[in-house]
């Protein structure tokens, strides 16, 4: 008995990684994400997007009000996510220099620590670049502990420290008030943030990830398993130890026409977010709420539903619902799984996202790439850069 339960233990944590790391070789325990940060060219506009057609809720606001001088940030929140949008308001900044570069996207993948101090020294000893010193911000509700390291292309991870914090974001940020407030819509939590690196880089930010902050790959998929008529790349999913986090990391590869992850190389001005992937308990519910608001999806066409069953067995869930918001199935040994991607959400064909409700399955919809990919080219044909 108790050793089948053990098992049962192993098989429920993301691949039985937990069992690869004991406490004391985790050298950088993550209790989770504590924010993503976009860098936007109009905080104001895309906060309004983002409660609008995405369900966010107004939070924290800093800015000319609170005394900043170079920038505004609106922060936002939805079950346990939370969201930062930063637009500068001067041209000599990095801020600006960052969306001059890149358009609107993901800066900083803010992941939350109990000692950032110790993240900082045990990243940057193994080789990490340095982004932000630790550093303390104070208030009358406590204190924050911040500091970040650089991963792909210019993107950042800050260590976040708020054990002894009792505020609503960070010391510096005020109450957003607002009383425009839509409903939310089952967003919940962060499930894998993906990043799209440049040709022959997806190894070395797998070891960057292995190395550096004591990651592990669960899965890998070559362009043989992920390549359509047409185009090609690679993937590798890193997680830290306790499966909380999960990156995967695409780069391009050879196919007849552009792949997908060099438009996006070329359009974002090199590596890059390239997905934020959010779970929810009732994905009917969540998508056609965002489509009600404007959001645009990936289609697919309803011939992908004629051998649904075959393919995936039985589902809780109605075919023709799918069907009727084109949702994407997946399965595996441990279960299934339901997804859909949003069209890029900026200007650029860049950032985009995905809305995951998982029912047992820990993969990423291996079975369905061909589809999403077939889907993907028939928007770079409209864009024209296939
Ligand atoms: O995160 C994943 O692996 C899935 C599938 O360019 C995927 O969401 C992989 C690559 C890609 C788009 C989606
Ligand atoms: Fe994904």
């Amino acid at each position: 008995m108790a050793t089948i339960s053990k098992l049962k233990d192993l098989q429920n944590t993301a691949y039985g990684i937990k069992k690869l790391y004991s406490e004391a070789e985790d050298f950088l325990p993550l209790l989770g994400t504590d924010y993503v940060e976009l860098y936007v060219g109009n905080a104001k506009q895309s906060a309004h997007f983002y409660k609008t057609a995405f369900g966010f809720q107004s939070y924290a606001f800093a800015g000319l009000e609170t005394g900043l001088k170079d920038r505004v940030s609106y922060v936002l929140k939805q079950d346990k996510m939370t969201l930062v949008l930063t637009t500068p308001l001067i041209k000599d900044s990095p801020i600006f220099e960052h969306i001059n570069t890149h358009g609107d996207g993901v800066k900083v993948i803010a992941l939350w620590v109990d000692d950032a101090t110790k993240a900082f020294e045990e990243t940057t000893k193994r080789g990490a670049k340095p982004f932000m010193e630790p550093t303390i911000e104070t208030d009358e509700n406590g204190s924050v502990v911040r500091s970040g390291i650089y991963t792909y292309g210019e993107t950042v991870h800050v260590f976040v420290e708020r054990k002894n914090y009792k505020g609503l974001f960070l010391p510096g940020f005020k109450k957003w008030e607002s009383h425009y407030n839509p409903t939310a819509i089952g967003l919940k939590f962060i499930d894998h943030m993906v990043g799209n690196v440049g040709w022959g880089e997806m190894n070395t930010w797998c070891d960057f990830y292995a190395q550096i902050m004591g990651f592990a790959q669960i899965i890998s998929f070559t362009d043989d398993d992920i390549s359509t008529e047409y185009t090609a790349l690679m993937s590798k999913v890193m997680s830290n130890g306790n499966g909380r986090i999960k990156f995967p990391i695409n780069e391009p590869a050879k196919g007849k026409k552009k792949s997908q992850i060099e438009e996006y190389l070329d359009f974002y001005g090199g590596p890059g977010v390239q997905h934020i992937a959010v779970a929810t308990d009732d994905i009917v519910a969540t998508v056609s709420a965002m489509r009600d608001r404007g959001v645009e999806f990936l289609y697919v066409p309803d011939a992908y539903y004629d051998d649904l069953i075959e393919r995936v067995g039985e589902i809780d869930e109605n075919v023709e619902t799918l069907k009727e918001h084109g949702i994407l199935i997946d399965r595996d040994e441990e279960g299934y799984l339901l997804q859909l991607f949003t069209k890029p959400v900026v200007d650029r064909p860049t950032l985009f996202f995905e809305v995951i409700q998982r029912k047992g399955a820990q993969s990423f919809g291996v079975g369905n790439f061909k589809s999403l990919f077939e889907a993907i080219e028939r928007e770079q044909q409209n864009r024209g850069t296939l």
